[in-house]
């Protein structure tokens, strides 16, 4: 009941036009983007995308900051150089409320399919941009009372959906909040995952988000890669691994 009176107090922030402006903004984005693109790769080119932690797409052209500093801004709203606790809360919240088209206080599952096919159809396609972990073969172990070997790249953790633009291990954002499963996200649960994902980027614990403190998603290190496209001959291609045999 707490959280929920919290999240009732918290309504009339929510409705500020200037805070919510970036997101409605992302309709407009998608219908210029065309409807041919339905099958078309949806991040055009030259595009770098950043998902907040609670899943919110921002999208600058690569020429432009990673779009992480338009988050972290967005949810400074003291500007005072921190997420606090209660400004990550609001944020996320804001996009909650969002996301739940009717006003029911959960996100349902065509509110959820609308986040997927029209808010964030990032999340349904791989970014060729970002480079994937390695996948090993291994001879199969006599000490393991099963023969994995075959089976054993299918544990092979990828890069996935949301993920690949998030700080965050969370290919989809909004299932991940469904604690209880039930195809429904309701606010409580929402908050739950919000304070959740708020301590694993509060590094240092103290309350605070600065932007130093947040990491490089996969997206972004893409995008800060040396120049792709032609072989750089001055340079050795390294592949880190456990058994790094660069000095080979
Ligand atoms: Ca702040
Ligand atoms: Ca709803
Ligand atoms: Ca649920």
């Amino acid at each position: 009941m707490r959280l929920f009176a919290a999240t009732l107090a918290l309504a009339p922030i929510f409705l500020a036009p200037i805070f919510l402006a970036p997101i409605f903004l992302a309709p407009i984005f998608l219908a210029t983007a065309g409807v041919a693109a339905a099958q078309a790769p949806l991040v055009p080119a030259g595009l770098n995308v950043f998902f907040s932690p609670a899943g919110q797409p921002f999208r600058a052209k690569s020429s432009d900051p990673y779009p992480k500093d338009a988050w972290f801004t967005q949810a400074d709203r003291d500007k005072d150089g921190k997420i606090s606790h209660e400004e990550f809360l609001i944020d996320s919240m804001a996009f909650f409320i969002l996301l739940d088209q009717n006003k029911d206080t959960v996100i349902n599952s065509p509110e959820n399919t609308r986040y997927e096919t029209q808010v964030a159809p990032e999340i349904t396609r791989v970014d060729p941009r970002i480079r994937q972990p390695k996948v090993f073969v291994r001879k199969s172990d006599p000490t393991m009372d099963i023969d994995r070997g075959a089976a054993q790249n299918r544990y092979v953790k990828t890069v996935q959906g949301a993920s690949q633009y998030s700080l965050i291990d969370e290919p989809q954002p909004v299932r991940a909040a469904d604690s209880n499963l039930d195809f429904k996200v309701s606010d409580v649960e929402w908050v739950a995952a919000s304070e959740q994902r708020f301590s694993i980027l509060d590094a240092n614990g103290d309350g605070g988000i600065a932007l130093e403190e947040l990491t490089k998603t996969p997206a972004q290190v893409a995008a800060e890669a040396p120049h792709d496209g032609k072989p750089n001959k001055n340079k050795k291609k390294r592949i880190y691994r456990g058994d790094d045999r660069s000095a080979e």
